[in-house]
């Protein structure tokens, strides 16, 4: 008896051991039951268990080396699935450095959601000074669409539920989702622990349009003499690829595509009014915006880029809020993109009047026009190259392999590039949105490379670059098939700037003829120097069929490139100067 006593002892604690669970893992469970297999982050206190932990339960555990830059990953990667991206930081500085990230989500509609270990309460609180003190919810709350703290275990599974369904449901943004130290380690009883998590079900219900606003919108629609349909990545985030390009094509109307919005229908496309935007923006009589909003981007549906003649707009959007935001909105269709599409395809019909065929023959002149005006400079072969060039080889290599991922950010290089580089399918053409934001394009290029398995091309200006440029270690550690091409034109716009009071460089310029393509020799991965569109064009294809990391430096003329590219407009003048 006394034998069988003792044995039994040492079975009951493994078995009271087997049905505890705790913090750690409820929240990697919570994660795992969503279908979150990915985080990106960086480790450190008090998360660093909690990454390995979560490795080794097969959720994949992307490790950068600047939280930002594993923001925009998740930002990205939440645009590219529908399901919220997710970023995993330290507190306070880590936190800090990801929550630009979450502003960045939240502005261009990517859901997203920010988890950040956070220090003591009770010693936060009364600002004693614990290690890395901050208020992180309340400093989240003004850049996000939502921020929540879980203070007890049996709360994790409620605490995800409602990140995922504040990040994707309406209008998609970021979250955040505020983890105190101690929930780590919190026991709680195993069973109840599993009862506490929540799978969300329809964590983005549909929501359908009035059918009023449907007819009205249809009704003007068929009114107008020159419409025009702009897709924004709004369009492109639904994921309603085929029922968009039936809808623009039943309607026979011109349709310009914003920059991440390319590729919902081909720029090759007939209708597709790409090449000739500022006649289509100040022309149209009736313009429909499709997951678009009129901010900046648009001139704010307003003034010299607009024209004179009256406009009328439909738009298309699952935010009511966003009509009437910046000009009156006739026909306004509030619902999800895909909803709002089918909808309106249904009431069109069997059959669907044409628009006048002066108006579509006008904008394909204008558009012929303009692209056999670009077409000689894309085929220059100068060294050192200007964009013209660069691009031209860049544009083929794009056409060649569609299915590729384009990375792109910088001024000149952006502008240029988004305008002379042809999409073809959705969702392929990611950049610095509507912030214009430098800095996105490492993370974006991981992201883009573990969630969709394709190669991808980074077109980036040697500035921009700068911002995410240690992620090339990222990207060599994991071996992803990323090729980056930096347009290396000594600085900001230009490297032609020259301070003339003192020995130290003009603030836009760098390190005369730099050799970016060292940085990756350093971690194992292929660097070339392309000196003309020619070496450009063999190294990119090389890097492309290897799929091994690559950074391409392409030697640019430092005069070549304008200020701010497009947006020069933008910048204040002072008149004292010109005096
Ligand atoms: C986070 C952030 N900081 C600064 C800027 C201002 N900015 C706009 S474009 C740009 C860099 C442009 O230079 P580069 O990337 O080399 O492109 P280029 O025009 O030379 O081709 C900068 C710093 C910004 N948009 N975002
Ligand atoms: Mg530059």
């Amino acid at each position: 008896m006394a034998d069988a006593a003792v044995k039994e002892k040492p079975a009951d604690a493994a078995e009271t051991e087997r049905e505890l669970t705790d913090g750690f893992h409820l929240i990697i469970d919570a994660l795992k039951l969503n279908g979150l297999n990915t985080i990106y982050g960086v480790p450190g206190i008090p998360i660093t268990d909690f990454g390995r932990m979560a490795q080794a339960a097969g959720i994949r555990v992307i490790s950068f080396r600047h939280e930002q830059n594993a923001g925009y990953a998740a930002s990205i990667a939440g645009f590219l699935t529908k399901k919220p991206g997710v970023c995993l930081t330290v507190s306070a500085p880590g936190f800090l450095n990801g929550l630009t990230a979450l502003a960045h989500a939240t502005t261009n509609c990517f859901p997203m959601i920010l988890i950040s270990g956070s220090s003591e309460r009770e010693i936060v609180d009364l600002q004693q000074g614990d290690y890395e003190e901050m208020d992180q919810l309340a400093i989240a709350k003004p850049l996000c669409k939502a921020a929540f703290r879980v203070l007890h275990a049996q709360d994790i599974g409620i605490g995800l539920a409602r990140a995922i369904r504040a990040a994707v449901s309406g209008r998609p943004g970021g979250v955040y989702l505020d983890l105190p130290a101690k929930l780590f380690g919190q026991v709680m009883d195993a069973e109840a622990g599993r009862k506490s998590l929540v799978k969300v079900i329809d964590a983005a219900p549909a929501q359908i349009p009035a059918p009023d606003a449907i007819k009205r919108a249809l009704d003007v629609l068929r009114s107008a003499k020159r419409p025009l349909i702009i897709l924004g990545k709004g369009a492109a985030y639904a994921q309603a690829d085929d029922a968009i390009r039936t809808l623009v094509e039943k309607s026979g109307v011109p349709f310009l595509p914003m920059s991440m919005g390319k590729g919902l229908l081909p720029d090759t496309h007939p209708q597709c009014a790409g090449a000739a935007r500022s006649t289509v923006l100040k022309d149209s009589d009736v313009v429909m915006l499709i997951g678009a909003r009129l901010n900046w981007l648009l001139s704010h549906g307003k003034g010299k880029a607009w024209g004179e003649a009256p406009k009328k707009f439909i738009q298309i959007d699952i935010e009511p809020k966003e009509m009437d935001s910046n000009v009156e909105i006739v026909a306004p269709v509030v619902g999800d993109i895909g909803s709002c599409v089918a909808a309106l395809l249904h009431g069109m019909g069997g059959s669907w009047p044409a628009p006048p065929a002066d108006w579509t023959s006008a904008v394909s002149k204008k558009r012929e026009e303009n692209v056999s005006k670009m077409a000689p400079r894309l085929m220059n072969n100068n060294s050192p190259m200007d964009y013209h060039g660069a691009l031209g080889v860049l544009r083929t290599v794009i056409k060649e392999r569609p299915d590729a991922i384009l990375v792109n950010e910088g001024a000149n290089t952006l502008d240029l590039a988004r305008g002379i580089i042809d999409m073809y399918q959705p969702r392929k053409r990611l950049d610095v949105g509507t912030w214009g934001i430098m800095g996105i394009g490492m993370g974006y290029s991981i992201a883009a490379a573990i969630e969709t398995g394709k190669p991808v091309l980074a077109v980036e200006g040697d500035s921009a670059f700068g911002f995410s440029g240690m992620e090339v270690e990222t990207i060599c550690r994991y071996k992803l098939p990323v090729c980056i091409v930096i347009f290396n034109n000594d600085g900001i716009y230009r490297g032609t700037d020259v301070n003339s009071v003192s020995s130290d460089p003009a603030p836009t310029v760098f390190v005369k003829g730099s050799r970016y393509d060292k940085i990756i020799e350093g971690f194992g991965g292929v660097g070339v120097n392309a000196t003309s569109p020619d070496e450009l064009k063999r190294a990119v294809n090389a890097a492309m069929d290897s799929g091994k990391p690559t950074l391409i430096n392409a030697v640019l003329d430092p005069a070549a490139g304008s200020e701010s590219g497009r947006i020069g407009n933008l910048n204040p003048q002072s008149k004292l100067k010109k005096k």
